[in-house]
């Protein structure tokens, strides 16, 4: 089951299914996926947190169960509804930060790796052991890996599936920090975003999106085109102002 907090600005999604160390089945999958669908949609949520419950697991990964009695046709489809998940988290237009607190396997890295930022507790265990099974990374670990760490590194992971520590995820620019508890560290950051300009970070999310992909000069052309049309916002005014007045911004997300 996912469960959805709210503090304030900050929705906090918790993966629950403790008895199998929270891996994802269709149910979950499912309801994970059109939880984030609403927060995608919600102003009110200006950041989305990513959990599991519990100390064991964040998520180690795919239900391995349901996936032995896949076919083909539904293999695609089962890999769908996972990209379809991450995606939701990579271009949401607002933050999403998962809070790693303990094994984050197969699809439960990839899961955390479409987040914007990462954080691990200090005995999170993080890998993509599916060459163990036969089979591939299927929800984006072919790709999002080599964007954070490198291509080198990604590949040693996905070819050897060795489960890497939290320490060497940070050093590997797989986490961005080792924190405990972990969800206090989420949190402390889930609050400071919500405090800024929602505009200035759905743009922001947007235009570093592209920063690994596509044309570079088109690129920086855009964000030349987003920060002159971003003076139109009562935020950026806001922020300038606040500055020049010596006082704390008060963002409205216009
Ligand atoms: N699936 C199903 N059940 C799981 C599970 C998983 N991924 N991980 C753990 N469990 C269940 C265990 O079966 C056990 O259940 P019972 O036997 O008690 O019923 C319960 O959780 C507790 O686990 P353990 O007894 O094993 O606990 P330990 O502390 O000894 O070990 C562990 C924890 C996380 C190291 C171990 O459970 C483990 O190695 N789990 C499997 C980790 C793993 O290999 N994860 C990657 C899964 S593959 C694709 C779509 C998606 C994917 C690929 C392709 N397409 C369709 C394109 C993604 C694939 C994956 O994620």
């Amino acid at each position: 089951m996912i469960r959805v907090e709210r503090e304030e600005a900050v929705a906090i999604v918790t993966i629950d299914r403790q008895e199998a160390m929270n891996a994802l089945d269709v149910a979950t999958l499912t309801q994970l996926r059109d939880r984030l669908r609403e927060l995608a949609d919600d102003d009110s949520a200006r950041v989305v947190i990513v959990t599991g419950a519990g100390e064991k697991a964040f998520v180690a990964g795919a239900d391995i169960k349901y996936m032995s009695g896949l076919d083909v046709d539904q293999a695609k489809e089962w890999g769908a509804l996972g990209h379809e998940t991450g995606r939701l988290l990579e271009t949401m237009p607002k933050p999403t930060i998962a809070a790693i607190n303990g094994f984050a396997l197969g699809g439960g890295c990839e899961l955390a790796v479409a987040c914007d930022i990462r954080y691990a507790a200090s005995g999170a265990r993080l890998g993509q052991p599916e060459v163990n099974l036969g089979i591939i990374p299927g929800w984006g670990g072919t790709q999002r890996l080599a964007r954070l760490c490198g291509l080198g590194v990604a590949k040693e992971l996905i070819f050897t599936g060795r489960i890497v520590d939290a320490d060497e995820a940070q050093r590997i620019g797989l986490v961005n920090a080792v924190h405990d508890p972990v969800l206090d560290k989420a949190r402390e950051i889930g609050t400071l975003l919500a405090s800024k300009s929602p505009i200035a970070l759905r743009l922001m999310k947007e235009l570093a999106n592209r920063a690994l992909g596509g044309d570079h000069a088109r690129n920086l052309e855009a964000e030349g085109e987003t920060f002159g049309a971003l003076f139109s916002s009562e935020d950026s005014k806001e922020g300038l102002a606040a500055f020049v007045e010596k006082r704390e911004p008060k963002f409205v997300g216009r």
